[in-house]
């Protein structure tokens, strides 16, 4: 099996389709790509779409961490990213979804948001990643991917006080599912590497991890995701934070 998977580094779908390879035994060659670039690059490579991560699979394009997990289980069943039960399965593939719809487009504008207020962080998350230019000078030149990215997503300040506010409650429908056995069973499933690599990438700023971290969302996504690349210091207002501290 000839597997090429296209990432952003830092990027938690990406970092979740990572560990679904790993897990089934698949080597692969990691392509770290930068955004916007991104687009382009996915553009002429004539994938489905052009957002991270897309995997080339024996010559199949792929473009999105759902339609992967389940290109991947198709192509290789064991270990199993979906439970084999009908009604398991709805489970997992509902809690999937809205680990990518809820918590990751959250997640991923709380951190845009959070580099527009300081870039430098951004170069900790290029740890280990090979894009093609110096890493200071990446950092350097981000401004405009930054505010690119903001734009993309539809980011503004309300939205992401929006997703802090609504934070804790994320957290509580997470431990839910721990405690229900639709997360945290042993082989873990997609919608646990969804959700463990959104958290694992929260946890990289300092203002989130101790709400976080504590929690079995949190020990989940250390537990998954042990080694998380990033960093950024506290940096969000402290009236944003105000419903993840109470
Ligand atoms: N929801 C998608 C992720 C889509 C997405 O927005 N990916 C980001 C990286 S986390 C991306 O491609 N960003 C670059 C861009 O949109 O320009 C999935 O789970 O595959």
């Amino acid at each position: 099996m000839k597997a090429t998977l296209y990432v952003i580094p830092g990027s938690h779908p990406s970092m979740a389709v990572r560990k679904m390879l790993e897990r089934k035994g698949i080597p692969y060659k990691r392509v770290d790509l930068m955004p916007v670039v991104s687009r382009g690059v996915l553009k002429a490579l004539r994938f489905p779409g052009v957002t991270i991560p897309s995997l080339r699979l024996d010559g199949r394009k792929l473009t999105g961490s759902r339609e992967i997990s389940r290109a991947l289980d198709e192509l290789r069943p064991s270990p199993p990213l979906f439970p084999a039960d009908a009604a398991a399965r709805a489970k997992v593939e509902e809690v999937e979804l809205w680990g990518e719809e809820v918590l990751s487009d959250g997640v991923r504008r709380i951190l845009w948001n959070a580099v527009k207020r300081d870039r430098g962080p951004l170069g900790t998350y290029l740890e280990g990643a090979r894009i093609g230019l110096p890493h200071g000078l990446a950092v350097k030149t981000a401004t405009p991917v930054i505010a690119a990215e903001n734009r993309i997503h539809g980011i503004s300040d309300a939205r992401v006080e929006g997703d802090l506010a609504a934070f804790p409650g994320w957290l509580d429908r997470i431990d839910g599912w721990i405690a229900e056995g639709v997360l945290g069973g042993d082989p873990p499933n997609a919608a646990d590497l969804q959700i463990a690599a959104a958290l694992a990438l929260a946890m990289t700023l300092e203002d989130l991890r101790g709400p976080i971290e504590p929690r079995p969302a949190g020990q989940l996504a250390h537990y998954l995701m042990p080694e998380y690349p990033g960093k950024v210091p506290p940096i969000l207002p402290g009236a944003w934070l105000e419903p993840l501290r109470a």
